[in-house]
């Protein structure tokens, strides 16, 4: 199955690392094919004008509707010219808006939109894109506006391609072995332990011993040790809140 993504910006050029690594090569093997879209292309004045001042007053410039509904609608009717999707848990078309006021995008959410035919992203900038273009396009997509975390982007542009990483890395086939997509942090709400190699002796920093002594018990017990002291560390808002404070008599498998 090839999973179908299409972008739209009025910055095309950014887009220009899908074209390599690891999505430069699941296109070329043939598991994705993208399009990335010019917003421009879909406006009729001499300016190519994308934006405008905002109804009600206030800082900024807002995104017109018009050429996002010629872009989407063109992008929808593309779709339905290749035919319906192949499994019923591929549904319509998933638009992604990206933008801070979004859902916060996660490894579930990747995991969901991993399972997709085909994903739109559409890149806002400015103060945002024109409220009706979300209305309208939920004729055609099913839309999902999310957000990367608490911190503002200049544009959706940098969002699409951590969320087209993630996405695309998830896809079958695209990572050729498949476990090391089980043993990574996020895939089941632990961060992961930490790795080492040779040398066994750096600049006064030794390996852990249980790491050299092959058995393979000890080293499982101490590597899931390692990723609850480090996630109970780093991101306490991961474990469930008694492991979080770490009370000494409950038991914090998770
Ligand atoms: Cl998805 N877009 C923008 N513009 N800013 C963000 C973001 C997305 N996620 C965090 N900040």
């Amino acid at each position: 199955m090839t999973v179908r993504i299409d972008v739209v910006t009025i910055f095309p050029d950014y887009l220009a690392p899908l074209g390599i690594s690891l999505i430069g090569k699941a296109q070329r093997d043939g598991r994705i094919e993208l399009q990335v879209h010019d917003l421009r292309e879909f406006t009729h004045d001499r300016h190519r004008t994308v934006d405008d001042t905002p109804y009600g007053g206030g800082a900024g410039m807002v995104m017109k509707p018009e050429p996002w509904g010629e872009a989407l609608e063109s992008i929808a009717r593309q779709a339905v010219a290749r035919g319906l999707p192949k499994t019923p848990a591929a549904r319509r078309p998933t638009l992604i808006i990206p933008g801070p006021g979004g859902e916060r995008f996660d490894q579930t959410i990747a995991r969901d939109l991993a399972q997709r035919d085909h994903l739109v992203f559409a890149c806002g900038r400015y103060e945002g894109i024109d409220e009706r273009v979300y209305e309208s396009a939920a004729a055609d997509f099913d839309v999902r506006i999310l957000s990367l975390g608490d911190y503002v982007l200049n544009g959706g542009e940098v969002a699409t391609l951590a969320m087209t990483e993630a996405i695309a890395r998830l896809i079958p086939g695209v990572i050729g072995n498949a476990q090391s997509l089980v043993e990574e942090s996020h895939e089941d709400g632990l961060l992961e332990y930490p790795v080492y190699t040779k040398p066994e002796h750096w600049r006064g920093f030794s390996v852990p011993e249980v790491l050299l002594s092959g058995d393979h018990g000890r080293i499982a017990a101490w590597r899931h040790e390692q990723r609850l002291q480090r996630t109970a560390a780093r991101r306490p808002d991961l474990l469930p809140p008694t492991a979080a404070a770490g009370a000494p008599d409950l038991d914090i498998t998770v």
